[in-house]
């Protein structure tokens, strides 16, 4: 097949089926001081959890070490864990947030 071809064939199949952005998991760190009701606050502020939820997520982190608070574009979760850094960081608290790609 010629390079002309392929180049073609790439180009039609990006234009029929766009490649969709990569997404990155935000994620929460356990530590041993942060309180286990603010952990909760953060996960409904700024992840929009429902208590429950919420909860649910914060025990994972407690007991697991680390937990999912949602899946983003990257703008997007990096500007999540800016926030939940910065809010935590404000209330003395050395909660840990790191994004990854999914
Ligand atoms: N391990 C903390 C405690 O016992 C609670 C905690 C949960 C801290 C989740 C951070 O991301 C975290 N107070």
């Amino acid at each position: 097949m010629s390079t002309q071809h392929k180049d073609d064939a790439l180009l039609e199949a990006s234009r029929v089926r766009p490649t969709l952005p990569p997404l990155y998991k935000v994620l929460l760190l356990n530590d041993d001081f942060t309180p286990m009701e603010f952990v909760v606050d953060i996960l409904q502020r700024f992840f929009r959890k429902d208590r429950e939820q919420a909860t649910r997520i914060m025990l994972q982190v407690h007991t697991h070490g680390h937990g999912v608070c949602g899946v983003y574009t990257k703008d997007v979760a990096a500007t999540k864990v800016e926030q939940v850094l910065h809010y935590a960081k404000a209330h003395q608290h050395p909660l840990q947030c790191v994004m990854e790609e999914n």
